[in-house]
């Protein structure tokens, strides 16, 4: 089959590129422009016709990138036309009219990069990753990568294991032998160092994952802080009410931003005290839950009427920030006791120190996670497969007698397919749907 999709973006653009990839895509080619193929990857331009009428549709420059070298692998070609929703779709329905070629599935020229040995599971992953990046770090992790950081460490650990397994099994193939005693404590040394490796990768706060999906703040407080007015200053528009009436926000309002390179989900919450109100209690429950689950709190006070003795001392407990508003407001000096939290002092009224606030934001998340170790994990998926990787290795390390060795080696063999599975390297038609239907099509 040949398959052909919009790569580009969709809506009006100054070019788009339609890209073909299959065993007919010569004949598309040599269809719509009615002549011969161009030079491999040579940027030629060619008149596109009308397949039957040889009325002109656009004219484009044609790629041409015969396989086995091509992104696919496969024969593939790029048609570069004028980005016009009638041109794009004219041309389209031409490529329709060639027999066997239809339309891609969301990730399909990426699957068949994959299934042709062109790219590795992590590099496909990372490619959707750098594609769907919205901010600098998120960028650059994808782009670590899929330089292959973390597909070399995953292949080494697991041809570690492979070695290990073919001790063992040289040992059931033989079973008169006898492994001698130090081939045996290399094994074990040897799966217990991998056993150690993979949970230090285990052991990174996730977050790899929070890179990609965005560290979650919760902004938390008192009632009429200023929390709703904190939330609509920092993603430059009015989604929350702000209003002087106490008690206002009562559902979570949840918005994605890019926080100065930083991708951060922030939540407006219920501020916080005694209600009778049954629907704002609900809401302040939510608060609290919120506020437990989130990477980071604000918690927003105002300047005047700050009291420190209730709940704000446990919500400051962790991983919280103190922002104390209203600063335009405050005639004396703050309270001694406040000085003992590492508070800023903003005034969302005067837009003041609103930038101190965010770097503060930053700091505070790049000193949590963004360490110099190399991020390994960026999906649960990735996860699943070590964390079933380490309950087989574990299971292996327990089995002490050697007339036990034949179901180590099935132990063993798990383990090794856990980790095969995380870069691709095992037959993993199941988990192949799950991955590239996360891409667009075209990609
Ligand atoms: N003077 C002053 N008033 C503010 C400031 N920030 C917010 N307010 C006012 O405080 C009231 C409560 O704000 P809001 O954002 O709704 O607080 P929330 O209940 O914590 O969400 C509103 O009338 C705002 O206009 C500030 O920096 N200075
Ligand atoms: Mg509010």
């Amino acid at each position: 089959m040949t398959i052909y999709a919009l790569s580009t973006g969709p809506g009006i653009s100054g070019v788009a590129i339609i890209r073909i990839s299959g065993p007919q895509s010569s004949k598309v080619i040599k269809k719509l422009t009615d002549n011969e193929l161009p030079l491999p990857r040579v940027a030629t331009l060619r008149k596109i016709n009308n397949v039957n009428t040889s009325e002109l549709i656009d004219e484009a420059i044609i790629l041409w990138f015969p396989g086995p070298e091509s992104y696919t692998g496969e024969d593939m070609a790029e048609i570069h036309v004028h980005g016009g929703k009638a041109v794009i779709r004219a041309v389209q329905d031409e490529i329709s009219k060639v027999e066997n070629c239809r339309l891609a599935e969301p990730g399909e020229f990426t699957k068949l990069a994959f299934q042709n040995g062109k790219i590795n599971l992590l590099k496909a992953e990372s490619i959707a990753d750098l594609i769907s990046a919205e901010t600098e770090i998120q960028r650059l992790q994808a782009v670590k990568i899929m330089k292959g950081k973390s597909s070399e460490k995953f292949n080494k650990l697991r041809e570690k294991l492979l070695k290990i397994l073919s001790f063992i099994e040289a040992k059931i193939d033989f079973p008169e032998e006898d492994l001698p005693e130090n081939n045996l404590n290399k094994i074990k040394r040897d799966s217990s160092d991998v056993l150690e490796k993979i949970n230090k990768i285990l052991n990174d706060q996730k977050v790899g994952e929070i890179i990609r999906e965005g560290f979650k703040i919760a902004i938390v407080g008192p009632t009429n802080a200023g929390k709703s007015s904190l939330l609509n200053n920092l993603s430059n528009r009015e989604v929350a009410i702000v209003s002087e009436t106490a008690g206002t926000t009562r559902d979570v309002i949840e918005v994605h931003l890019n926080l100065d390179g930083y991708p951060v989900i922030i939540s407006d919450t219920a501020g916080i005290r005694d209600s009778k109100d049954e629907i704002e209690k609900k809401g302040i429950k939510l608060s609290l839950k919120k506020a437990e689950n989130a990477d980071l709190k604000l918690v927003v006070v105002d300047a005047k009427s700050a009291d420190f003795s209730g709940f704000l001392n446990d919500l400051l407990k962790k991983d919280a920030i103190l922002v104390i508003n209203k600063s335009d407001l405050l005639k004396d000096k703050l309270d001694p006791e406040v000085s003992k939290f590492n508070h800023v002092l903003i005034s969302l009224k005067n837009n003041l120190n609103i930038d101190k606030l965010i770097s503060k934001i930053k700091n505070n998340l790049e000193k949590k996670f963004i360490s110099e170790e190399d991020i390994l994990i960026t999906r649960e998926r990735h996860r699943q497969h070590l964390l079933h990787c380490v309950e087989h290795l574990k299971n292996f390390l327990d089995k002490n007698d050697k007339k036990d060795f034949d179901k180590g080696a099935e132990d063993l063999r798990l383990a090794t397919r856990e980790l095969g599975m995380i870069v691709g390297k095992v037959d993993t038609e199941e988990i192949l749907g799950s991955i590239f239907n996360d891409f667009c099509i075209g990609k």
